[in-house]
């Protein structure tokens, strides 16, 4: 046995030891999810430490100065994902920006929408119509709730569905419309069967031996098709030189103009219309899960902290009275920015990142490190190393306040990633993620059911990490009694 494990090379990283077929698998025991793993397994092999995912060598930071050096000292070089069987069938082969290896073509493809969020983001003053409208009906959903205990989780999936509805093909949906029933279920299907522990695919030979989970990937990935398609087409039929009316219209414009210009036009083509429906598929997970997660991560911790729920109203209250939120609101409320910031710090939803590989021999922290080689960010641990952070497992806004009551943003703070692969929907999703706080809060207060026992504030990890499922009960605030 001792011949078949690794022996580490001077020089290399401290690695954990591995067996063929199993890699490090058989020292990675305990079942938790891989952020705890990691967390742990760095106080025994040091903060930066490699093992064998199944044959992939795999590197794990768990300390933000390599974080950093990865990401954005040399971001270009570690800017590659690997293969994965779940992501490729979602992605038809990577035409899509999350899941798709460093190329020239996906370059051109990230900046297309990026621009086209940077349209309907901060400068249109669209993303604000949009949410004011959705959050009026959740508001009167929530407190349609009549002061009974319920789980707050369907109506905020709901509302912000609709957000990106209405962002990317321009639908807004009823309470109980079919369509938004159907785009909800195939969503909970790939979300239910793409990451079992995180994204990190351990098991390739999954694509061996076809399971039931397969089946039902493969099932929900044709309803989205064929629902998207019909969009695309409708789209594609009723496009306009004018003004984009959506992301779907931003990037069939952007298909045939300038963007197509440039190296990658040459290599295999342009952004065709695959891309532009993977693009919008991707734009719809990734806007629905990550913020309704955020936002149930942070009503959550408010459960256990009504201290700062009445400090973020009294700031509401100050600033605004009842006149309605807008974007430019945000500098005035920077007790608010801290609730969001420390909600994202403390369970940020993408824990272990999505992988990055190295796409030239290159080093980390001065080790060398090979080509291919797999690099997991472990967002958790820099996020609650406490080395940086005073009481780490602590939710305290205040932490990212000055001594003079100025906002801080520390280097060790990254709920979006940085470099080349940060999130691309960073100021979009900040800025959802501040309307529907701040309306919410303005116009209602959570609390706990009598006699419940607060949140349970573990969290599932599967694509993303989920707070489990909790109770509230939703009252309103003085002079709101009629919701919107
Ligand atoms: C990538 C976080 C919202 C679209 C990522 C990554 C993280 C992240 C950690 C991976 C970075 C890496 O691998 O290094 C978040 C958080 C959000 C959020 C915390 C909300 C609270 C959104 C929204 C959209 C979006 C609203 C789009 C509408 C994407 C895309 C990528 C990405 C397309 C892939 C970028 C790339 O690989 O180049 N996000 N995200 N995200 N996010 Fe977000
Ligand atoms: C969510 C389920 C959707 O049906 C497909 C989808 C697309 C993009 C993914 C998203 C899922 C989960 C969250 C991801 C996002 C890309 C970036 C984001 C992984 C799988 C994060 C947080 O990294």
């Amino acid at each position: 046995l001792f011949l078949l494990v690794r022996p580490s090379a001077p020089g290399s990283l401290p690695s954990l030891p591995s067996l063929p077929l199993l890699g490090s698998l058989p020292w990675m025991g305990g079942g938790l999810p891989p952020h705890l793993l990691f967390t742990q397994l760095g106080h025994r092999y040091g903060p930066v430490f490699s093992l064998l995912l199944g044959p992939h060598l795999s590197v794990v930071l768990n300390r933000h100065q390599e974080a950093r050096e990865v990401l954005l000292q040399r971001g270009r070089e570690f800017a590659g994902r690997p293969f994965m069987v779940t992501t490729d069938l979602l992605t038809r082969g990577g035409k899509d920006i999350a899941f798709s290896d460093f190329s020239p073509l996906w370059k051109m493809h990230r900046r297309l929408v990026h621009d086209s969020f940077t349209l309907f983001g901060e400068g249109s003053g669209r993303l604000q119509d949009i949410v004011r409208s959705s959050v009026d009906d959740l508001c009167l959903e929530l407190l349609s709730g009549g002061g009974r205990g319920f789980d707050p989780s369907p109506a905020i999936t709901r509302a912000v569905t609709n957000v990106v509805c209405t962002l990317v093909f321009s639908s807004t949906y009823c309470h109980g419309d079919a369509e938004l029933q159907e785009v909800m279920r195939y969503n909970d299907g790939i979300v239910e069967t793409i990451a079992g522990g995180g994204l990190l695919d351990i098991y390739p030979w999954i694509k061996v031996f076809p399971n039931r989970c397969l089946r039902k990937l493969k099932d929900c990935i044709a309803v989205r098709d064929r629902l998207l398609s019909r969009k695309l087409e409708e789209h594609k039929a009723s496009l306009s030189d004018g003004p984009p009316r959506d992301l779907l219209d931003a990037l069939l414009q952007g298909q045939g103009s300038g963007h197509q210009e440039g190296e990658g036009h040459n290599e295999g083509g342009g952004i065709t219309d695959d891309h532009v429906l993977m693009t919008a598929a991707e734009a719809f997970g990734a806007g629905v899960e990550t913020t309704s997660t955020t936002l149930l991560w942070i009503l959550a911790f408010i459960l256990h902290h009504p201290q700062v729920q009445r400090r973020v109203q009294a700031e509401l209250d100050e600033q605004l009275g009842e006149r309605p939120v807008c974007v430019s609101d945000r500098v005035r409320l920077p007790y608010l920015e801290c609730v969001i910031n420390e909600g994202m710090r403390i369970r940020p939803v993408s824990p272990v990142l999505i992988p990055h590989t190295a796409m030239t021999d290159s080093s980390i922290g001065g080790h060398p490190v090979r080509r291919g080689t797999r690099v997991l960010v472990n967002m958790w641990a820099i996020h609650h190393d406490p080395e940086h952070w005073d009481t780490p497992d602590l939710f305290n806004p205040d932490r990212f306040l000055d001594d003079r009551g100025h906002r801080v943003t520390p280097p060790c703070f990254m709920p979006f990633g940085a470099g080349p692969r940060v999130c691309v929907g960073e100021s979009l999703a900040r800025l959802e993620l501040f309307l529907f706080l701040s309306s919410l809060l303005q116009r209602m207060s959570f609390k706990l059911p009598d006699g419940a026992s607060p949140p349970n504030l573990q969290g599932r990890l599967g694509v993303v990490l989920q707070p489990l499922p909790y109770k509230v009960v939703v009252t309103p605030r003085e002079g709101w009694e009629g919701g919107a």
